[in-house]
């Protein structure tokens, strides 16, 4: 059956315009727009004591500056907290503009617009700042004695503190069970400061409408809705004036999750002051030195457990590094501290983490968000217990495992939504023994031996997470279908490269009966959708793929009603295949979706020849019976809303044979392996190409990726020259395998995949390397030559 396309491995649809040069990019977009550029901090602390834009104001084709001084109130205003939280007693975010002190390298202090992008950086090169300098806070722990403060009114630098405690079945607390455990362990953990790079930055380009006093802006964004609100409100514009578009987005990996951005804001406002259209895009400095970065924690942990290795009481203590500001609250370190317990049922624990403020860019969710940190955390412990007892790194997990009868199994946690940690399916122990048969861990010692023996150093480490997705509130989905036969699909949350219309079609032509080539879908356009939440958290295939899923039955149960009226038969005796509604046993008695169409608009404009043949009508409505059924809306389409009880969890296990080089240190990943669960499959190809990616981006954090900042809070490698990421040639082909329990929380059983390739590819690689060196790896990234300190250090 061609349409039952839910679960097939379809082509992306998406791909031939992108890698033929057709997408459009915010760049490609307002070529004749004003362009904006920042005059931005160079110190990491200072107050500002003058501006002078009088040398910039003679440059030929300068339009605008603006200081924050020029803003009106709103405008002004410091950016939202997007997501309070009461252990956050010390959020902060910062202006659109600094006010009067930067707290960061890279910090936006004065606008300016101009005819061209190159004479408003030149007009912004002569604009002179005069700068008090502060001392600088940097690093986490520095950071965390609190004698310098990034936030003069944030004592100690610490902007949040919480503690989580789930004591043992027998009411034991952690610490308790801790110190009674008959074996104890203590270590550190460290793991560096990253940030996600898409290809394409941030960026944003507005027209102000004088005459109908409207603006439209496209935003490189994952949230145009509430990028939409969030302008309209600062603007003072009613929301059905402002209309946000995502056009094509290369990437996002989290970035643009940050809502508003100050250019997101600025950039319209002065499109709408100036009655110009006005267009920023992001360079590739600004985006390293003016967004936002990720990981960057600092873990103390103490584990009690027993001779089999069950884990009996988890003491973790976290220092996580925030930056400068927390506009995106305390998110990150409360998903490290819920979901590090993966697939494991401890005996009790407890977890305490202060959020730290620093003179750094500030601290937002990247691809695996918390995770990555939380899973290093867990597996590192899981890897530290069978080196204790001697035992096999694979049979401790499985010895701590949640069975599969125990689902729905709650973790006593809080999730970051709020709402009780609870998983809903998964099986564990049949995810391990794949990932084993997969990558040959049995037979592995005899390799390594053999290995040995030609002089190679060989090792193998694995590791084990599960992922919250799909989290709510809601998103909904639209559904129409036209004259034509064509089916139009529009969601409200954004794609970045995802696949989104290519699994969104596949699921409205699997509900409707229809070949994929008649659906088209528009996703992150509030004039086709103005309500939704955005692209993060693995959500769009749960939330969107379901909410479309529910739409689309209502148009088929519409579609039914109507043709079984026109040919005289019962509803349940129809069905619909390949776009036509057919009485069940008798294919003579049939009907293009295309007429059902027709038939649902009172007016009856039949688009082509056969449907105007098939509906007797050719335009003019039938006055001697009611155009629109009681009950009914003219079209066939429909739109419906998906919102869940509580998010659904993904999980997985991956394992790498990794080599190192005796004399070098240099590390090589010979073989990666996935065994990954995210419930029903929409499409295998797209979820495996999107494990490909998040693996390249763990391989990154785990051997090249930091962010090196000296004493002065001065990133020192803000380029593509010098900040080390891995090419497809340090990517090693990635063996997958699925495994699907399907979710019991939505009507399609599916759960997320969109970060789970990143989320335990450090604790894989730390585990390899430990195996083949014999040393502990206690931090993430591990470059050749830290490697080399290592075994120097070990052998004194
Ligand atoms: N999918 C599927 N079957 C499932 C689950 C998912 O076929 N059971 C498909 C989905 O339909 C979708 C893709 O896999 O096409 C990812 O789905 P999902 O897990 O819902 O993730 P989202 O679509 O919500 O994407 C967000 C997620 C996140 S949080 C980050 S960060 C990330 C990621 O996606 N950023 C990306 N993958 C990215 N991929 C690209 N190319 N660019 C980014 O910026």
């Amino acid at each position: 059956m061609t349409t039952r396309l839910f679960g097939e491995r379809v082509q992306r649809r998406e791909d031939l315009r992108l890698i033929t040069g057709q997408g459009r990019y915010l760049d490609d977009l307002g070529r004749d727009a004003l362009a904006a550029a920042f005059v931005r901090s160079p110190h990491a602390h200072a107050l500002i004591r003058d501006i002078d834009v009088s040398a910039a104001l003679d440059v030929d084709g300068l339009v605008a500056i603006y200081t924050w001084e020029d803003l009106p109130e709103r405008v002004r205003d410091p950016l939202p907290l997007l997501i309070p939280h009461p252990a956050l007693t010390h959020g902060r975010t910062a202006y659109p503009l600094a006010r009067d002190v930067v707290r960061h390298v890279g910090e936006p202090v004065v606008m300016v617009v101009a005819r061209d992008r190159y004479i408003a950086e030149d007009a912004a090169a002569l604009i002179e700042v005069d700068y008090e300098f502060r001392k600088p806070v940097v690093g986490i722990e520095e950071a965390a004695h609190g004698v310098h403060l990034v936030h003069e009114d944030v004592p100690g630098n610490v902007g949040a503190h919480l503690v989580q405690e789930v004591p043992s079945p027998a009411g034991q607390s952690a610490r308790e069970a801790v110190e009674a455990a008959p074996h104890t362990l203590s270590f550190r953990l460290d793991f560096e400061r990253s940030a996600s790079m898409p290809l394409e930055g941030r960026g944003v380009y507005a027209r102000w409408d004088a005459d109908d006093r409207s603006l439209r802006v496209y935003s490189s964004t994952q949230t145009s809705t509430s990028v939409r609100m969030a302008i309209a409100a600062k603007l003072g514009l009613p929301l059905p004036s402002v209309e946000v578009i995502a056009p094509d987005v290369g990437g996002g990996f989290g970035v643009k999750i940050v809502h508003p951005w100050p250019e997101e804001v600025l950039v319209p406002w002065a499109a709408m002051l100036l009655g110009r259209e006005v267009k920023w895009a992001e360079d590739r400095r600004e985006h390293f030195i003016s967004s936002a970065h990720e990981r960057g924690q600092v873990q103390h942990v103490r584990v009690g457990f027993d001779d089999e290795g069950h884990v009996l009481g988890l003491d973790v203590t976290i220092l996580h590094d925030h930056g400068a500001y927390t506009p995106y609250g305390i998110i990150v370190p409360i998903i490290t501290s819920t979901q590090l317990l993966g697939p494991y049922r401890i005996g009790a624990y407890r977890v305490e983490f202060s959020s730290i403020y620093t003179n750094t860019v500030q601290v937002t969710p990247y691809r695996g968000a918390g995770r990555p940190q939380g899973v290093f955390c867990m597996e590192r412990t899981m890897d530290r217990i069978a080196a204790h007892l001697g035992l096999d790194r694979a049979a401790v997990r499985a010895a701590n495992f949640i069975q599969p009868g125990e689902f729905p199994y709650d973790q006593g946690l809080i999730f970051q939504d709020g709402r009780p940690l609870i998983y809903d399916s998964g099986d564990y122990p049949e995810s391990l023994r794949m990932l084993k048969e997969l990558i040959g861990w049995d037979g592995f010692p005899a390799m390594k031996a053999e290995a040995a023996a030609r002089g190679r150093r060989l090792g193998i480490g694995l590791g084990c997470y599960v992922e919250g997705t799909g989290v709510g509130p809601y998103e909904g989905g639209h559904v129409q279908v036209t004259s034509d036969g064509r089916v139009h699909v529009s969601t409200g949350l954004t794609s970045q490269g995802q696949g989104h219309e290519t699994v969104f079609a596949q699921i409205a032509a699997t509900e409707l009966g229809v070949p994929l080539s008649s659906v088209s879908v528009v996703t992150g356009d509030t004039r086709r959708f103005g309500y939704a939440v955005g692209t993060f958290a693995s959500r769009a295939a749960v939330m969107s793929g379901n909410a479309i899923a529910l739409a689309c039955r209502k148009v088929r149960d519409k579609a039914l009603r109507i043709a079984a009226e026109a040919l005289e038969a019962d509803p349940r005796d129809l069905e619909i295949e390949d776009g036509v509604v057919r009485v069940v046993g008798n294919p003579e008695a049939s009907l293009p979706l295309a007429t059902v169409a027709v038939l649902s608009n009172p007016l009856r404009y039949a688009f082509d020849e056969e449907a105007a043949r098939a509906t007797q009508f050719s335009g003019a409505a039938p006055m001697d019976r009611p155009p629109v059924q009681e009950g009914e809306e003219p079209g066939l389409e429909g739109r419906d809303y998906y919102s869940p009880v509580r998010s659904t969890f993904a999980s997985g296990m991956h394992a790498a044979i990794v080599e190192t080089d005796p004399d070098t240190a240099e590390i090589r990943i010979l073989r990666y392996a996935v065994v990954h669960d995210c419930g029903r499959l929409i499409n295998p190809m797209i979820v495996e190409g999107q494990i490909h990616g998040g693996v390249a981006q763990g391989v990154g954090g785990a051997l090249y990726e930091r962010m090196v900042y000296d004493g002065h809070g001065q990133l020192l490698n803000a380029s593509f020259m010098d900040f080390l990421m891995p090419y497809a040639t340090e990517v090693p082909a990635i063996e997958t395998a699925h495994l699907e329990t399907p979710s019991p929380l939505n009507p399609l059983g599916i759960k997320g995949a969109g970060e789970a390739g990143v989320i335990p590819v450090s604790a894989v690689i730390a585990s390899a390397i430990e195996d083949a060196e014999g040393l502990s790896i206690d931090r993430m990234p591990i470059s050749p030559s830290e490697l080399y300190e290592l075994r120097r250090a070990a052998t004194g």
